[in-house]
This record gives structure tokens, C-alpha cells and sequence, in this order.
């Protein structure tokens, strides 16, 4: 990588968003008139290859803003409100550019020195290290165990997060497992012996901060974890450890410590499988000199995208770790680290589709094309606005999900508030992962060829996003978590999931313009409950086949009444209202469509496998 081959998008002057309108109207004033200008006149080199500008993140962000205005006490609100506008303007100046470094300057693996000792380093660059400590200084983690703001910690800490996540060169990677870990950690009290960990991870410190790695995924698979570890743990005599096997992806490798799955040998070192044979370690990946702790790194992935970060493939040889799980219950503890590292996907998401529009919208302000700017021909404004509807669904979803952990981390929620998280997190994960990489198709193609062009930096941010359906459980996988949690509820959560869409409703019942969207959302829940009806007596397959539509109802529909409820709020916009019918005028059920079609049974399962590998 050379250092002209990515350009940063150029970053304009911080000015308050009145400000910022009138610069937008002066340069597009410039660009029409150069436009009167015969050829030979016009600087046509600035005329049309100028660079998309976006301004201060946070100021620019109607739709962050105006929720925080609802939901936020008025005193937090005037505390975070101060501190976002600084941050938004930090991001601006110093973070993004520290992001483009870090696209510039992948890890490099070094396997030896030049001694020919054998010494597995993995050296990132200075804007990584860099990267680190604005985590740390930010607290980018520490935000949301110090519960300054009591609930509200959770939701505030998102929301740094998420204007962080697009500057932050893939750094967002691991404070997503950093924070994973130290939920795990705190949801089994701080014991003793990870009390110093717990503190290093939530330090706002930058020489104390830790970051976290999870140590998942084997060889034989990612999603199938419980027949896909093969990782040994042995007992020593002082009560640790050591595991022995093979990580085929480990995610951000310079990480501090990690967690991990392993199996506990027995005395005749035989080992319990499947599932329940797996418990949870945890390790620190070097000891203070900053030796391996029995760690041999392979290699490191060639990957599509988060190229900036380094995933890599680790032996573990006799791995000093503690058992932090009861034994055999390591997929249910992990699955706290999961919930988090999954939610920090949507943030993920939800980032990119506001970083690509946003860079969409201001191009069209200074792009001409047959004679006029792109923003004043009606059908490209039509394509940005359902991009935009779409992120506004995916934004509203998120924050959703951000408020009831706040509540659940500080004994504010209700049962249902619990469930209905239960719910929401694969909910919100597999949907946004998919809508994330379709917007940001969509808005490649806004920019035409320059789209595509790699030194526009546009193509970083896809690839970046088409690991959000991947990594963290897959669309199916996650589909089918869904599924898990109505069973482990006994179908309590669906009694939830309806309940709180049928309240949201009434909400908007006092607001005549969202009448059309109320009356689909009520359909879509009468479909959806028809469908659960009809699908309970019949075979598991049904609702296997079903899984991944089901998924897309629940997305759709929950996310019409949180638009809804946001347009129906008094000092409500015009453009809230129009996102939300927009939102709803969408099929809110496919799954009712796919099931009259007869998409679920073992007929509709016999078919695909014939259309797929042919057959009579
Ligand atoms: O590591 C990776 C890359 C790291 C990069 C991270 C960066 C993220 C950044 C984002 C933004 C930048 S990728 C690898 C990630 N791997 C996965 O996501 C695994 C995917 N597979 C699954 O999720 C599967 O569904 C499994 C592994 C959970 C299925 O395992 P089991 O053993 O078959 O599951 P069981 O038997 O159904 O569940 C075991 C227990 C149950 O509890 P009990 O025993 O009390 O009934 C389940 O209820 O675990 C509980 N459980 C859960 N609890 C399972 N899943 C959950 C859940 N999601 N929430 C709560």
C-alpha cells in the first residue's frame, strides 16, 4: 500500500449546521455558474471530480439528535449533547484521517527476526496504537460499566460508538469483543481473579486499556461451535489450565487477552463432547515481557475487507487460561460476550449506511450531470430517500435495543423489557446485516464510475460491510437464534414482541397522517399471528424452513411501529412521517406471503433440493 493509493474523503470546516447550509448553497451557486462558462474558461478539473465533504457527524445527524431529545433526561441531554458536538468535531479532524492510516497500513506478520528467531509478531501501525488510546481517553468502553448516566450509560456509549465506528479504521472490531469481555466478566460478578482484568478493559487509562479478543472459531466450522471445537483444556496442579489446539479465525490478534471455548480432559484424558462438553477460559495472550503464552501464530487471513485489523490463525500450545465458566457451560456464558459483540454489529451497520449516504447526498449537492446537479434530477433523490428510510429504520432499531440493555444492566427492566432484548438482538443483527451491504451497493452506484474507484475510499467501506451478515453468526444462524429464544420463552416472547407493537400503535393512532401505516402494521400482525398459528402443530421443519422470513417479519414490523412512534412524537418532521409510511408501505410480512405459497413444508423443502441438485 502506497500512500496516494486511498484518498480521504476531505473534511470541511466545522461550522453549526446553518452554517454549513449556506457554505452548500454558495458552492453549488459556483458550480452552476462555472457552468455557463465557455470551455475553455471553466476549471473543470475542480468542476466535476470534486470530493464529497461531510461535516461534523453529530451535528449532522437529525435523526440521532432529535431521538436523544426525546428519550434523554433534559440534564444528560445537555451533558452528552456537549460532548458529542466535541467529539463529532475530534472524529472530523484527527480520527478520520487516523482511520485512512490504518486502511493504509495493514498488520504485517513477522514469523522471525532476522536472528532467525522464531518470534510471531504481528505489527500494526502507529494510527492503530493510536486508535487504542482515543478508546481508552473516550471511554469507549468505560462509558458503559461507569453508569454515569445510570440506564442512559448504554445508550450513550452506542452512540459514540456508532459516530466512532466509520472513522475508526477497524478498530470497532475489537472494542466490540473488549466489551463482550467484560459483560461476561460482569455477569458473573467480577470474581476476584479477574477483577484486574475487568479493570484494564474498562480503563479509560490509555496505558492501562486492554483490548479483548473471542476465540471461537476452528477448523471445522464457525457456526457449528459445539461439534466444531476441538480445543483440549488440561488441569495443573495450581487449578489453571493449559489448552492445546488450533484457532482458525482469531479477530483483531493483537488483542490483550481473549476468551475462549475448550473441552476439560478427564484423568484418562478422554473428552465430553458436543455442547455441553464446552467450557469458558479465559487468557492473556502475553505475559508482561510480552512472550506468547504458548501461542504459535500460523499466518494471517487474506480477507476481503478489515483488512486493518488482523485476524489470524493461532496454535495453542499448552495455553496458560483460567476457567471462568461452570464446567460445560461455556456456549451459554459466551453467549452474554455474543449478545454484545452482536449489537456492536448493528452500530456497525447502521454507521456505514449513514456514512455512505451521507457522502451520497453531498456529492449529488456538487455533481452535475444533463445540465443540472444530480440533487435536483428527481429519481437519484428518489434512490438516496429509500436509502435514507432505510437507515432510519435500522438507526430507530438499534437505539431500541440500546435502551432495554441500559435497562437490563441496571435492574430497571421488566421481564418483558428482558425478552423482548432476547428477541431483538439476532433480530436486529441478521436484518441489518443484510440491508448494511445492499445501501451501501446502492450508494457506490450513486457516485457512477467513481464508485468504484478504489482511491475514492468508497470500496473500503463495502467490503467493510459485507462481513456484517457474516461474522458474528450468519443470517441462518442467527435466524435460527431467533427460533431458540421463542422456545426457551415458551412463546412468552412472541406475547411481548406483539403486545409492544400493538402499544406502539395506539401511539400513532393520534396522528391522522399515519393512518395508512397503522392500518399495514395491523394486518402485518394479524398475517404474522395467522402464520405462528397455523405453523405450531406442525413439524419443526416448518418453522426451520420459515426461520429466516419469520426473522425479516419480526424486523420489519417492529421497526414500522418504532418509526411510527417516533413520527407520532408533537415536534414530530415532516420527513419522520414520510419515513415511516414509507417504511410500513413495504410487504412488513413476508413470511405470510412465502407460507400461502406453500414455501415451509417437506413438499416446499423436496422442491428446493430438486431445483438446487436437479433431480425428477
Ligand atoms: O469470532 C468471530 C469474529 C469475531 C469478530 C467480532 C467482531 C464483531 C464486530 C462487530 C462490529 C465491528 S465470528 C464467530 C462468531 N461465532 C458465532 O457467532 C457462533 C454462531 N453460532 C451460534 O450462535 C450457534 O447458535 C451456537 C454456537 C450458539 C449454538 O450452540 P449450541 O450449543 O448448539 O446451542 P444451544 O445448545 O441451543 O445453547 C446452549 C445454551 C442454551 O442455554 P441453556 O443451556 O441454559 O438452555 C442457550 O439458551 O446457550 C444459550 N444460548 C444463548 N443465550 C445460545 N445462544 C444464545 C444467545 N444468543 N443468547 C442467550
Amino acid at each position: 500500500h502506497t500512500r496516494d493509493r486511498c484518498q480521504t474523503p476531505s473534511v470541511k470546516g466545522i461550522s453549526t449546521t446553518m452554517g454549513q447550509e449556506e457554505q452548500v448553497s454558495t458552492q453549488q451557486k459556483q458550480v452552476l455558474e462555472d457552468l455557463e462558462m465557455p470551455l475553455a474558461r471553466r476549471q473543470t478539473e475542480t468542476l466535476f471530480q470534486e470530493q464529497p465533504e461531510t461535516g461534523n457527524p453529530y451535528l449532522e445527524d437529525t435523526l440521532l439528535r432529535s431521538y436523544l431529545k426525546t428519550h434523554l433526561p433534559p440534564k444528560v441531554l445537555e451533558e452528552v449533547h456537549q460532548d458529542l458536538e466535541r467529539f463529532g468535531t475530534h472524529l472530523l479532524t484527527k480520527i478520520q484521517p487516523l482511520g485512512w492510516e490504518c486502511e493504509l497500513n495493514p498488520p504485517v506478520f513477522r514469523q522471525y527476526n532476522a536472528w532467525g528467531q522464531r518470534v510471531d509478531h504481528i505489527d500494526t501501525c502507529s494510527a492503530w496504537r493510536r486508535m487504542k488510546e482515543i478508546s481508552a481517553e473516550e471511554g469507549l468502553i468505560a462509558e458503559a460499566y461507569e453508569r454515569r448516566y445510570s440506564n442512559w450509560s448504554r445508550l450513550y456509549q452506542a452512540v459514540k460508538l456508532y459516530l466512532f465506528s466509520s472513522s475508526s479504521g477497524g478498530f470497532n472490531c475489537p472494542l466490540a469483543m473488549t466489551d463482550g469481555a467484560a459483560k461476561v466478566i460482569e455477569s458473573l460478578g467480577i470474581p476476584g481473579s479477574l477483577k484486574d482484568a475487568f479493570d484494564h478493559l474498562i480503563s479509560r487509562d490509555p496505558k492501562k486499556f486492554w483490548t479483548s479478543g473471542q476465540w471461537m472459531t476452528e477448523r471445522r466450522g464457525g457456526s457449528d461451535v459445539a461439534n466444531g471445537t476441538e480445543t483440549v483444556a488440561r488441569r495443573q496442579p495450581d487449578g489453571t489450565y493449559c489448552l492445546y489446539g488450533f484457532k482458525w479465525f482469531t479477530s483483531a490478534a493483537d488483542s490483550d487477552v481473549t476468551l475462549t471455548l475448550a473441552r476439560i480432559a478427564d484423568a484418562e484424558g478422554q473428552c465430553p463432547q458436543g455442547s455441553k462438553g464446552l467450557s469458558l477460559f479465559f487468557l492473556r495472550v502475553r505475559d508482561e515481557e510480552g512472550k506468547l503464552n504458548n501461542i504459535q501464530v500460523q499466518r494471517l487471513k487474506n480477507k476481503l475487507g478489515t483488512r486493518q485489523m488482523a485476524t489470524a490463525e493461532l496454535w495453542l500450545q499448552g495455553a496458560r487460561a483460567e476457567l471462568i465458566s461452570a464446567k460445560g457451560r461455556g456456549v451459554a456464558s459466551i453467549s452474554n460476550m455474543l449478545n454484545i459483540t452482536r449489537i456492536h454489529n448493528v452500530i456497525c451497520a447502521v454507521a456505514s449506511m449513514r456514512r455512505m449516504i451521507s457522502l451520497s447526498r453531498e456529492y449529488a449537492c456538487r455533481r452535475v450531470a444533463f445540465g443540472k446537479l444530480l440533487k435536483d434530477h428527481p429519481l437519484h433523490v428518489q434512490t438516496i430517500a429509500r436509502m435514507e428510510v432505510q437507515v432510519r429504520g435500522a438507526f430507530l432499531l438499534l437505539m431500541e435495543i440500546v435502551r432495554l440493555l441500559g435497562l437490563a444492566e441496571t435492574n430497571l427492566a421488566s421481564e418483558q423489557d428482558q425478552l423482548l432484548l432476547r428477541l431483538l438482538i439476532p433480530v436486529a443483527k441478521l436484518y441489518t446485516g443484510k440491508q448494511s451491504s445492499a445501501v451501501a451497493v446502492e450508494a457506490m452506484e450513486s457516485f457512477g464510475g467513481q464508485g468504484y474507484m478504489e482511491d475514492t475510499g468508497l470500496p473500503v467501506i463495502l467490503r467493510d460491510t459485507l462481513v456484517l451478515s457474516i461474522w458474528e453468526g450468519t443470517t441462518n444462524i442467527l435466524s435460527l437464534d431467533v427460533l431458540r429464544s421463542l422456545t426457551k420463552s415458551q412463546g412468552q416472547v412472541m406475547a411481548v414482541f406483539l403486545s409492544t407493537v400493538q402499544k406502539k400503535l395506539e401511539l400513532a393512532l393520534g396522528t391522522a397522517e399515519l393512518a395508512p401505516a397503522v392500518q399495514r402494521t395491523r394486518a402485518a400482525l394479524g398475517s404474522l399471528t395467522q402464520f405462528l398459528q397455523k405453523a405450531g402443530p406442525e413439524p419443526a421443519l416448518t418453522m426451520e424452513l420459515a426461520a429466516r422470513d419469520f426473522s425479516y417479519s419480526l424486523a420489519r414490523i417492529y421497526t414500522g411501529a418504532l418509526l411510527m412512534e417516533h413520527a407520532a412524537r408533537p415536534d414530530a418532521s415532516s420527513a419522520d412521517t414520510c419515513t415511516a409510511l414509507r417504511w410500513c408501505h413495504q410487504e412488513l410480512c413476508p413470511v405470510a406471503v412465502e407460507s400461502g405459497f406453500g414455501s415451509y413444508g417437506a413438499g416446499a423443502a423436496l422442491r428446493d433440493s430438486t431445483l438446487v441438485y436437479g433431480g425428477s
